[in-house]
């Protein structure tokens, strides 16, 4: 049965590097549409430090289409396959909404299950984790992607979605997903305004004990950080040109308790995790 132990156990956080397997995701959308070039690039995410891959058939930014299941194990398969084979020992997850999805690729080598609607979209999801023994990641989504950025509004933007990953993560255990397999995610940029996901950034601690389990945060060169580095004249940097703004604020979730970061650049992010596990080491 799978545990987060791997990650937990140690005093570095852990480092989830993204193999997006898309035509249109908004990073890196076409880059590895090859299985080929998608297993070569998880393979070289490792060899950066990743404790973890994370394989994606469907893309989730705003505005995305929904793939068929056919199209998206034709993407997905075959990555999770190479990997699973070039680099035993290696946990991948898979990132999918569809339980059909997940079951072939768990057959085909993933261990863990990362649903960005935290088991709402297929209501076989949270029973086929527990019958494999899988891990889990719970996120927050407001609405789905197609139309979630259009004027997002919260009362209380950390309570809700505090109270939506504590119902979500309590839904996966009477499902009979083991406790120790859980990780919840608030989900920046699904959803969200900017100062809707600066709230949720800067009340980590919080909303990990209102889930009730420890948290993943996947902000890597999204929407924004974009729109924090945008310069006066509101020239917004393009993707390729947000990673120190994304280390930037890794170091900010790895220092307030977050125990994955789900990122692209996986080098940078392992120096973070590094250097707070060391600061708080001395600190202590
Ligand atoms: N973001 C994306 C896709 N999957 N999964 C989790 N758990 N958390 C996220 O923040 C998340 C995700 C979209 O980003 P991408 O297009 O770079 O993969």
């Amino acid at each position: 049965m799978f545990t987060w132990e791997f990650v937990l156990g140690r005093p570095r956080p852990g480092v989830m590097g993204v193999v997006n397997v898309t035509p249109d995701s908004f990073s890196d959308g076409g880059r590895w549409l090859d299985p080929d070039a998608a297993v070569a690039h998880g393979l070289a995410l490792a060899e950066a430090g990743a404790d973890l891959l994370d394989v994606g058939g469907e893309s989730t930014r705003p505005g995305a289409e929904p793939v068929d299941q056919d199209e998206e194990l034709r993407r997905v398969l075959p990555v999770v396959r190479g990997l699973a084979r070039l680099a035993p020992g290696l946990p991948i997850s898979i990132d999918t909404t569809k339980a059909a999805v997940a079951a072939q690729a768990v057959d085909a080598g993933a261990t863990i299950v990362n649903d960005v609607s935290a088991g709402r979209s297929d209501p076989a999801m949270f029973g086929l984790v527990a019958d494999r023994g899988s891990g889990l990641v719970v996120m927050h989504m407001l609405g789905e992607p197609r139309t979630m950025q259009r004027a997002p509004h919260y009362v209380d933007v950390v309570g809700e979605v505090g109270s939506f990953l504590r119902a979500r993560v309590l839904a996966a255990h009477r499902s009979g997903v083991a406790p120790a397999a859980v990780l919840a995610d608030p989900g920046i940029g699904f959803g969200k305004s900017l100062e809707h996901n600066l709230a949720l950034l800067g009340a980590l601690p919080q909303l990990r004990a209102a889930a009730g389990a420890p948290l993943l945060v996947g902000a890597s060169r999204k929407g924004m950080i974009g729109a924090l580095l945008a310069g006066a004249d509101g020239a917004v940097p393009p993707v390729g040109e947000r990673e120190e703004g994304t280390q930037a604020i890794t170091v900010w979730a790895f220092a307030h308790g977050v125990s994955v970061a789900r990122v692209h650049a996986v080098g940078s992010a392992v120096c973070a995790a590094d250097l707070v596990a060391s600061t708080r080491r001395l600190a202590a």
